[in-house]
């Protein structure tokens, strides 16, 4: 389809009610979209008629500012970072927006003024959850943050009809439910379907020699997906910056003219068409691990061809020559799951554009920088070479191609080093042959970072240590960041309010400035407001908890929150064997003085992870127990609050005192709810893990409760030989937890409900809990003295909240621009581009 200027457009004026943001003029604009695009008046509406007419309201006044900056962006042919990414756990998009208008207060009046009331609307939005977790997560902070630096930027990825599965409990037991958040439709996204790609699927490949004489290849699919744009505005914190997040849905072509129809097989052919809208179907909800599914193989080959496709026609559209294709883009692959973006590239400029391969190969280095995620053996992907072959027959063979290149060369820097061939190649031929992910995205970039300090080097030291040497100058750390907008602002506007009143509100952009509330913490006066703000956020959350799951919380006791996936490297069943040692403890001498704590639990566990659903079940059941126990006499309450997500986050990191991030030393690589913890003022109970490492150095050692092995002790223990018995038999208070679990006290009796959870422990312990039980025992003994004196807890809050300037995301996308993007901003105007020259 083609644009049609039109002329008409430089006279337009903006209607007021589409732009202004007046409360008066705000409640008209209000019910204007109530009447006009709901179709509905104050007496009828329902509240989610009422909310769509404010998010309508709120959409307006972000396409001004979106269409401004796409005049612009286009205009000066800027500099354009593509964030590629399989997920982007964007969380409700109305609150966010209303902060980063700077028009919260505003609406809030103006809906009120209608007697609606502002929190209950925001209540409405069925969040888009579009993600697992942290890595989906990471990419909507840093979508954030780089229109709040003015950094022009493309967020591409999938558009799934059905994001993360609702998580309900059954009995104790995660239960799963299709997540269908497009039922009521998503007024935060405009279609542009003049602007669909296709994609190739299968078949197989010809060679042909082209009208110059040269040897071409031409790949015959055995299948076409047509991929749909969605485009939705992300608007920077008071900025006019508005960019884009654009998201492709999978549809069949109108006409399909491929094989199993002109062969007359109809209903063949209607399968095919079923087919092609699978791929956008549904995310896998895997959190870091790999399933190796044709599927998923086909979802993401879907994007990154639909992405680089829509680059390469805005190259043209720009009149920007395709050998400069890595000056206008530059492509950051969130993981490997984008990877095949490397073959991808050098496809469509070798075969489709008729660049031969040196300057195609130069290009596609030059655009390319790849982010790893994770040290999980079991989440780097790799594909079967007979499924990749089916999928992606041509793929392959350039990959072959970039292979032998490849090889080359390590064979000139490693002469003679055979053991190093075989473990650098793309290809991995110790058994079945699979294509190794990792590496073709190492080969195929120009930068290579991870994503905390100890996991870049450790990527460096282990998982990626061979093309380290190889290429140590792609290398290179970036910290992960969270946005103070939506963790602090929109989530925690009482604390937002009472630092901004101290040192104003410079914070929120340059988090940095938080260091200056360093000074008010020995005013007895500050401190006191901010324990009380603590002790109110907390009563919100006791209300919610008596709603959700009947149970009464007391607001003084310690809230010790682990809040993320379930994994067992995560260890949220070491947090379980603390549960049942102060349960122990109780039940030993019920007069026991310990302190009161509110343990609470939320995330998901990937509906195929056994264990991970196993310790769902646990803690359950130990709830189910403890708090009911009349013995315990409420000083102890265990939560586990269900169906985790973006929105329910923003309720729970403000009402924290304690944050665990307990990990297996060198398993997690970052961690980003532990920044949002600290943020909000928990302390944190920590290993020496990813960002934790870094989180303790900022904040002071001695405002920080750190325990357990470190990531060498870990490594030196299991060479070692690790035997988890031991500390079975050699630890008191370790046996009694364990053998409680086995008698069936947490499950009616039942002595065999928990037994593979046990087992594994007791004869495998692959993460070390036992190893680090009485460490973690020791340090949680000592959190509960600390808490006892409330000043010093206060004081460590506020240092924690006054240092923690360093993981805001602008932090990591500025570093980003500087050492692998070579971008720089380019601020933009209201006004001057509505009435815009086409
Ligand atoms: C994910 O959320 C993370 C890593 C993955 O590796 C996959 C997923 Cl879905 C393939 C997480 C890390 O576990 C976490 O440590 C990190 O903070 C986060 O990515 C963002 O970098």
């Amino acid at each position: 389809m083609q644009t049609v200027p039109n002329h008409q457009v430089e006279n337009l004026q903006i209607e007021d009610d589409r732009t202004g943001l007046s409360v008066e003029c705000l409640k008209r604009a209000f019910l204007d979209n109530l009447f006009y695009v709901q179709g509905k008046f104050p007496k009828i509406a329902t509240k989610n008629d009422y909310y769509m007419a404010l998010a309508y309201t709120v959409r307006d006044r972000l396409l001004q500012r979106w269409i401004n900056t796409a005049v612009i962006y286009t205009e000066r042919a800027s500099r354009t970072v593509s964030y590629l990414s399989a997920e982007f756990l964007m969380g409700p998009h109305l609150g966010n927006n209303l902060v980063n208008l700077g028009i919260y207060d505003q609406v809030k009046q103006a809906v009120s003024e209608l007697g609606l009331d502002l929190e209950d609307l925001l209540e409405q939005e069925e969040e888009p959850g579009l993600g697992n977790g942290g890595l989906g997560r990471l990419a909507a902070c840093y979508l954030d943050s780089m229109a709040t630096l003015e950094i022009p930027s493309l967020g591409y990825g999938i558009r799934y009809e059905f994001g993360i599965f609702d998580q309900d409990i059954r009995d104790g037991w995660q239960v799963e439910i299709t997540d269908k958040w497009l039922h009521c439709g998503n007024p935060w996204e405009i279609a542009r379907p003049e602007w669909e790609v296709y994609v190739k699927l299968g078949g197989h490949t010809e060679a042909y020699t082209d009208e110059h004489g040269r040897y071409r290849v031409r790949w015959i699919p055995y299948q076409v997906v047509k991929g749909v744009p969605h485009d939705t505005p992300i608007l920077g914190y008071k900025t006019n910056t508005a960019n884009t997040l654009r998201l492709w849905t999978a549809e069949a072509p109108e006409s399909f003219d491929f094989g199993a129809f002109n062969s007359g097989d109809y209903l063949g052919a209607v399968q095919a068409k079923m087919v092609s809208e699978n791929l956008s179907k549904v995310l896998y909800p895997n959190d870091d691990s790999s399933q190796g599914k044709r599927l998923r193989l086909a979802q993401q080959i879907f994007f990154v061809s639909c992405s680089l496709q829509d680059m390469i026609r805005i190259v043209f559209r720009q009149n920007v020559p395709l050998e400069k294709f890595h000056e206008k883009f530059v492509v950051q692959l969130n993981d490997t799951h984008p990877a095949i973006a490397v073959a991808e590239l050098m496809r469509l400029l070798i075969d489709e554009h008729d660049m031969g391969w040196d300057q195609a190969w130069s290009i596609t280095q030059k655009s390319l920088a790849y982010t790893n995620h994770t040290l999980l053996p079991e989440a780097l992907e790799r594909w079967p070479i007979s499924l990749f072959r089916s999928l992606l027959p041509r793929h392959l063979e350039i990959i072959y191609e970039i292979n032998y290149h490849f090889l080359e060369e390590v064979k000139a820097k490693f002469p003679g080093d055979s053991d190093r061939l075989r473990r650098m190649s793309l290809i991995d031929e110790s058994g079945e042959k699979y294509v190794r992910m990792a590496h073709l995205a190492c080969v195929g970039s120009h930068s290579i970072n991870g994503v905390a300090a100890l996991h870049t080097k450790l990527l460096q030291q282990d998982v990626l240590r061979d093309f380290y040497q190889m290429y140590p100058e792609k290398f290179n750390n970036k910290t992960n960041g969270v946005t103070p907008r939506r963790f602090m602002v929109l989530s925690n506007p009482r604390l937002t309010n009472l630092i901004s009143s101290k040192i104003g509100d410079s914070w929120i952009k340059h988090l940095k400035d938080l260091k200056k509330l360093e000074a008010f913490v020995d005013d007895p006066e500050f401190c006191h407001q901010w324990r009380s703000i603590k002790s109110a956020i907390k009563h919100d959350l006791v209300a919610y908890i008596q709603k959700q799951n009947g149970i009464s919380v007391n607001p003084d006791s310690i809230f010790d929150i682990q809040a993320k996936r379930f994994h067992e490297y995560k260890r949220q069943h070491l947090n379980a064997l603390h549960i049942i040692t102060l349960y122990n403890r109780i039940k030993a001498n019920p007069d026991i003085d310990i302190t009161p704590r509110t343990f609470i639990f939320g995330g998901k566990a990937a509906p195929g992870y056994y264990m991970a659903k196993l310790i769902i079940k646990l803690l359950n059941s130990i709830a189910d127990v403890v708090n009911n126990d009349p013995d315990v006499r409420d000083r102890l309450k265990v939560v586990f609050l269900k169906d985790y997500s973006v929105k329910f986050a923003q309720r729970v990191y403000p009402a924290a005192d304690l944050s665990e991030q307990i990990s297996m030393a060198g398993k997690e690589a970052s961690g980003t709810g532990n920044m949002k913890f600290a943020l909000n003022g928990a302390l944190t109970i920590g290993t020496l893990d990813g960002a934790n490492v870094e989180i303790r150095d900022e904040v002071g050692a001695e405002n920080f409760f750190i325990f357990g092995l470190t990531a060498p002790e870990v490594y030196a223990l299991k060479a070692r030989g690790y035997r988890p018995l031991d500390y079975y038999h050699s630890n008191r208070e370790l046996k009694a937890v364990i053998d409680r679990i086995a008698s069936g006290h947490f499950s009616h009796g039942d002595t065999q409900l928990f037994k593979p959870l046990l087992d594994s422990l007791l004869h495998r312990d692959e993460y070390l809990l036992f190893a680090d039980y009485q460490a973690y025992i020791d340090c949680q003994d000592n959190v509960s003295q600390v808490y006892r004196d409330r000043d010093r807890w206060t004081r460590m809050s506020i240092l924690n909240v006054a240092r923690m300037g360093k993981f805001s995301s602008d932090r990591s996308i500025r570093d980003y621009c500087q050492d692998i993007w070579n971008i720089q901003s380019v601020p933009i105007e209201l006004g001057e581009c509505i009435q815009a020259k086409e």
